[in-house]
């Protein structure tokens, strides 16, 4: 490898522009797409040198998931499909912000300190959302990746919870499943038509759902599924890209924060709906009662029930596994309760990010972990699917249909995972800095029967983000508005609007 070539070559073709300083934050690097350009290049070369150490596929995502669509961004998949590991995310960060006439020093220390076999062949997998500025900004992923030797398959475009697919497919030596798009939807239709064959429920209703894409990628890859699934269910697609723009007054996170469905989607009472985020790795379901009273099923909904099925399946086959929720601060406080009170189950929290969620979730035998915003899966150890496999196929009659249900479960969970002025602690419920700030708070807290607040800095956008619960909507919407001025008194006015929950 010549670096002098690939730093010359660096600032000939993917200039840094000088002093911008970029973080590998909640989900990668995030910001206008315009300042992209330098960070697609060096990530592309980061991923050669993480495959070459780790011997595997590295996947590499262009997306700004639920940022507008003049945003971008890149997150790497590490080789069972996960999140990058927190020590290559800081040799990202420092690699994204070296000055050209230090980048061959920075590779040349990331190679030393994580012991690179240069020698090593490397393989990566790309794949991008439906934003404007992805495909430039892809191939400028694909240019640092051949410059400095490495293999690569460009998938064109994908959902996030594909490319983590691929990769983990790719590194099982196909054992998990086939490592292309067809491979995916095969592997997640046959479990999802055989799970409502078992399921007691029948009728159309049942089988009917309206599909808010966020006017992103999961419209694309929802057209190209359809047919895999039309025995089990019909989907009926909106905010499709056709006319709006991405993310913008849709999609899940919209949905989530306004408390309402999104722009282009009409509801009848019980018809039931959900909607993707831009690279439709969040979903979120919704549906208007008979008296027109808006019911969303946020992530803390969909993990409750997940986890109260997953317990009455393993009842009935007599097995009693270690089941754990995670949740982050963000997880409504009577969700939690619920959980450990009613169901017996034991809840964690973690701090906001997949990656934390993921990570906790792995020491359980069953693991379920949603934040609020309708990002998660469950995990399952590979013991546990041992088990349920040599249920599915000793046990009899009922046991042995509750066993095949849960076998059909594990094939449809894809498992795979200035505002700093703020730092937090406690699993980001309590503030650090700046002082003052959790002390207010506290007091703003007690004025409110069941309440709960809390501030952090965001990893993907420029803002800090404010929670507030309390026992009705309206105490929620005032410790919401009080905590955010006290926001913006002690640590200088950057805030968003604030996500209430009651
Ligand atoms: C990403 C992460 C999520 C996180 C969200 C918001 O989601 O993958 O785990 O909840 O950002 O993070 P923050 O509050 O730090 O901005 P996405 O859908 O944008 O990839």
């Amino acid at each position: 490898m010549d670096l002098g070539a690939i730093t010359k070559y660096s600032s000939a073709l993917h200039a840094k522009p000088n002093g911008l300083i970029l973080q590998y934050g909640t989900a990668g690097f995030r910001t206008k797409a315009e300042h992209l350009d330098h960070v697609m290049f060096r990530m592309g070369l980061l991923a050669v040198l993480r495959s070459k150490q780790t011997k595997s596929t590295i996947g590499v995502m262009v997306t700004a998931s639920h940022n507008p669509e003049e945003d971008n961004g890149v997150k790497l998949v590490d080789p069972l499909g996960e999140m990058l590991a927190p020590s290559w995310e800081e040799h990202a960060t420092c690699l994204a912000n070296a000055e050209e006439q230090d980048m061959q020093r920075v590779l040349i220390d990331i190679s030393e300190k994580e012991a690179v076999n240069l020698q090593q062949d490397a393989f990566v997998v790309i794949g991008r959302d439906t934003r404007p500025s992805s495909e430039k900004l892809s191939q400028s992923v694909i240019d640092g990746v051949t410059v400095l030797g490495g293999q690569f398959h460009d998938y064109g475009l994908l959902t996030t919870p594909q490319l983590h697919y691929m990769v983990y497919c790719r590194n099982t030596g196909g054992r998990y499943g086939k490592a292309t798009v067809e491979g995916y939807y095969q592997k997640l239709s046959k479990a999802f038509v055989e799970l409502t064959k078992q399921a007691s429920c029948s009728g159309d209703e049942y089988r009917s759902l309206k599909v808010d894409c966020a006017n992103g990628i999961g419209a694309l890859k929802l057209r190209e599924m359809e047919h895999y699934f039309s025995q089990g269910l019909s989907v009926q697609l909106f905010n499709d890209g056709s006319k709006g723009k991405l993310n913008h007054l849709c999609g899940a996170d919209f949905v989530k924060s306004h408390q309402k469905p999104p722009q282009g989607m009409e509801i009848k009472s019980n018809e039931r709906c959900c909607s993707f985020d831009g690279d439709a790795d969040r979903i979120v379901y919704y549906y208007h009662d008979a008296d027109g009273h808006f019911h969303l099923i946020d992530g803390d909904k969909i993990a409750t029930l997940i986890s109260s099925f997953l317990k009455e399946l393993l009842v009935e086959i007599g097995e009693s596994l270690n089941i754990g929720v995670v949740q982050t601060a963000y997880a409504n406080g009577s969700s939690t309760r619920y959980l450990e009170e009613v169901m017996k189950v034991p809840v964690y929290c973690t701090k906001t990010g997949v990656k934390h969620l993921h990570h906790k979730a792995q020491e359980f035998d069953i693991g379920v972990y949603f934040e609020a915003n309708g990002h998660g899966t469950a995990l399952f150890s590979t013991t546990v699917e041992r088990k349920i496999k040599q249920s599915a196929e000793q046990l009899e009659d009922k046991k042995r249909k509750a066993a095949k249900m849960l076998e059909n479960i594990i094939d449809l969970f894809n498992q795979v995972a200035d505002r700093r002025v703020i730092s937090t602690t406690n699993a980001e419920r309590q503030a650090v800095t700046p002082p003052g700030l959790q002390e207010a708070i506290n007091d703003l807290v007690k004025k409110y029967k069941l309440s709960r607040a809390f501030v952090r800095p965001s990893g993907t956008e420029d803002v800090v983000r404010v929670y507030a619960e309390a026992d009705s909507q309206e105490s929620a919407d005032h410790l919401a508005h009080e905590v955010s001025l006290a926001v913006f008194q002690l640590a200088g006015g950057i805030g968003e609007r604030p996500q209430p929950g009651f």
